[in-house]
């Protein structure tokens, strides 16, 4: 039996930066430059204005291992491409009956949801907002506000990530900035 010392951590409530925590990881559109749904735009920014900074993540530093239970921040600064708020990748858990929560802690944004079997499903969330993730559920957030949005996470910890699926396919919807609020809509390349 390993017996793991206990700890705690601290959470900054305004900007997301937990301590102690793993390196942090960094998300720029060049990761991310197939995602959004108006490629041309994308590269159009890369090309024009930079690699732009779309999302940070602060991880605990803990065993990816069954029994454990992961947690992070992330923080997704304001902005849009196309008209599509600035988003994390989004992913399924590699093993896809582990679900997750989250909790927003500053800023307004939204959690996109899809299912393998054609589901989909979203939730505005905003400091204070739990949402809960079910097994089975890809899971995309997304920044609709024009501060950063900044959401804590906690997984299993034997629960992997699967990006590859939705870097092959999309989320089936889109969430767009319309006038001063966000709508979701179909994405026409889905499964195209
Ligand atoms: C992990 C959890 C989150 C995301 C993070 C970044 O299971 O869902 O901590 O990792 O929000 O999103 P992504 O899609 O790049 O991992
Ligand atoms: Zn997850």
């Amino acid at each position: 039996m390993n017996v793991m010392t206990p700890f705690q951590a601290t959470v900054n409530l305004q900007n997301g930066v937990i301590q102690p925590a793993a390196p942090i990881i960094e998300r720029r559109l060049s990761h991310m430059r197939r995602m959004y749904a108006n490629t041309a735009e994308a590269e159009r920014i890369l090309t024009e204005e930079g690699d732009r900074l779309i999302y940070e993540v602060y991880p605990a530093d803990l065993p990816e291992e069954e029994g454990h239970v992961l947690y992070c921040t992330t923080i997704i600064h304001p902005g849009t491409i196309g008209g599509e708020f600035h988003m994390t990748k989004g992913h399924y858990h590699s093993k896809r009956d582990r679900g997750e929560v989250y909790m927003g802690l500053a800023g307004t944004g939204g959690l996109l949801l899809q299912t393998e079997d054609g589901q989909t499903h979203y939730e505005p969330m905003v400091a204070g907002t739990v949402a809960y993730v079910p097994p089975y559920w890809a899971h995309r957030t997304m920044n609709t506000g024009t501060e950063p949005f900044i959401f804590f996470a906690a997984w299993p910890g034997d629960a992997g990530h699967d990006y590859g699926t939705i870097e092959e396919l999309g989320f089936a919807k889109l969430v767009m900035q319309h006038e001063n609020h966000a709508i979701v809509t179909d994405n026409p390349k889905y499964g195209a």
